[in-house]
């Protein structure tokens, strides 16, 4: 018999780039897992949450009882939810299910049911200040492979805007690829939605225009909008025919969707600041998304995301894992795992690590013909270089924050 139980607990931080926290457990018998625990911008409190309160948990424990684990974490904290304990969560959830699959000498897609697809359909962000520069990104995209691109782009009177690079030939430093800044305070943008909602469907199709009817396009309004905005949104871009609009309204009520589901067919995405399967109940039961936007770094893990999964697929609601920089290559190859192996899967976000990110972990997913597909040796496919790690310490960074270019009122971003 091995020796299964859980040795060590050791909570990391590195910064090539960005922050990352990462947990890393190894049991008696040396097999190692990781598990993702990096909330942007608020990354040492989850730092704190796992070193302080679940790393004294956790030893001793069998690293086989992923599912006790789980609840034991969950029920026991007493204070249930939260992004900060989620994460937590989610990293110990990983890091068990990395160490099972490397126990069974699987691939950890195996353990979820084994494979449902040759790989992940991924999107990657296209964005300009204007329409020709938009357009050079999105041949940019089509040309690295990308099969499906989200279109975001600058708004006529505004400085900068969420998701558009301000330099777009930068390399690493875009905007777009990394929105939190290192700064000890956010940056502060402007906001008009007025003008976005009047510069937006043009933009859609204009790119229809250039890249024809077959390209998937997403867009991300990032939580700016009213009920009645969103649904005036959804409506004028109908015709341009959106894989998703996503996070139309700000995520905190649901049920607001039901008003934006009354007047449009355009797809909704929203959920990635959601953190359980409590705050899809309404939108599940009601039909009112399409797809379901959490990363197995913020909804507790590999355990809890595949049931939130199933959930949705008794309405026909699909996944379409949040993949930005500040979820980890551990995080994004978990999202693969279960994305190979789940009957509804959507699509994957994909922003790409910078290069000193994947010298940190070594992922070994590949992107090829448009899918992302996890790597084949036993567990995630992730590993952590401890000497590359501590190159780059941690350095504060924070998302900016948005105020309303009339009258400088605090807004979403
Ligand atoms: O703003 O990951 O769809 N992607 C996004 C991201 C989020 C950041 C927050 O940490 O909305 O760019
Ligand atoms: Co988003």
């Amino acid at each position: 018999m091995s020796n299964t139980q859980i040795a060590s607990a050791e909570v990391l931080v590195t910064s090539p780039g960005r922050n990352f926290v990462t947990l890393r457990l190894h049991t008696a018998d040396g097999v190692m897992g990781l598990g993702d625990a990096t909330v942007n911008g608020r990354e040492l409190a989850v730092v704190s949450y796992l070193r302080d309160h679940l790393a004294p948990l956790l030893l001793g424990r069998d690293a086989h009882a992923i599912e006790d684990t789980w609840q034991y974490l969950y029920r026991g904290a007493y204070w249930r939810r939260g992004p900060i304990t989620m994460a937590a969560i989610a990293a110990v959830d990983t890091a068990l299910w990395d160490i099972k699959a490397k126990l069974a000498g699987m691939p950890l897609y195996q353990l979820l049911g084994g494979r449902s697809r040759r790989g992940c359909l991924a999107y990657g962000h296209a964005s300009g200040a204007d329409l020709p520069q938009l357009f050079d990104s999105v041949r940019s995209h089509l040309e690295q492979g990308y099969a499906a691109i989200r279109i975001q782009t600058g708004i006529p009177g505004l400085d900068s805007v969420y998701g558009v690079a301000t330099s777009p030939n930068a390399g690493a430093s875009r905007y777009d690829y990394e929105p939190a800044r290192p700064t000890v305070a956010p940056v502060e943008e402007q906001w008009d939605t007025r003008a976005y909602l009047r510069h937006i469907p043009g933009v859609f199709e204009a790119v229809r225009a250039e890249f024809g009817p077959e390209l998937p396009l997403l867009h991300d309004a990032h939580h700016r909008l009213t009920p009645i905005q969103a649904a005036r949104l959804g409506k004028a871009l109908e015709p341009y025919d959106l894989f998703w609009l996503e996070d139309v309204t700000p995520a905190e009520n649901t049920a607001v969707l039901r008003r934006v589901r009354e007047h449009t067919t355009t797809p909704l995405a929203i959920g990635e600041v959601f953190n359980t399967v409590w705050d899809y109940r309404e939108l599940f039961e009601e039909q009112l998304i399409d797809y379901v936007r959490s990363p197995v770094t913020h909804a507790g893990g590999i355990t809890a995301l595949r049931r939130i999964f199933d959930y949705a697929s008794v309405y026909q609601i699909k996944s379409g894992v949040h993949g930005p920089t500040d979820v980890s290559p551990v995080g994004l190859a978990a999202a693969l795992h279960l994305g190979v192996a789940i009957p509804n899967f959507g699509i994957q976000e994909y922003m790409k690590h910078s290069p000193a990110t994947d010298e940190v972990f070594r992922p070994t997913y590949t992107f090829a013909g448009g899918l992302l597909a996890p790597g084949d040796e036993p567990g995630l496919g992730v590993d952590y270089d401890d000497e590359v790690a501590d190159a780059h310490p941690y350095s504060a960074a924070y998302l900016p924050v948005n105020r309303l270019k009339l009258d400088g009122s605090m807004h979403d971003w």
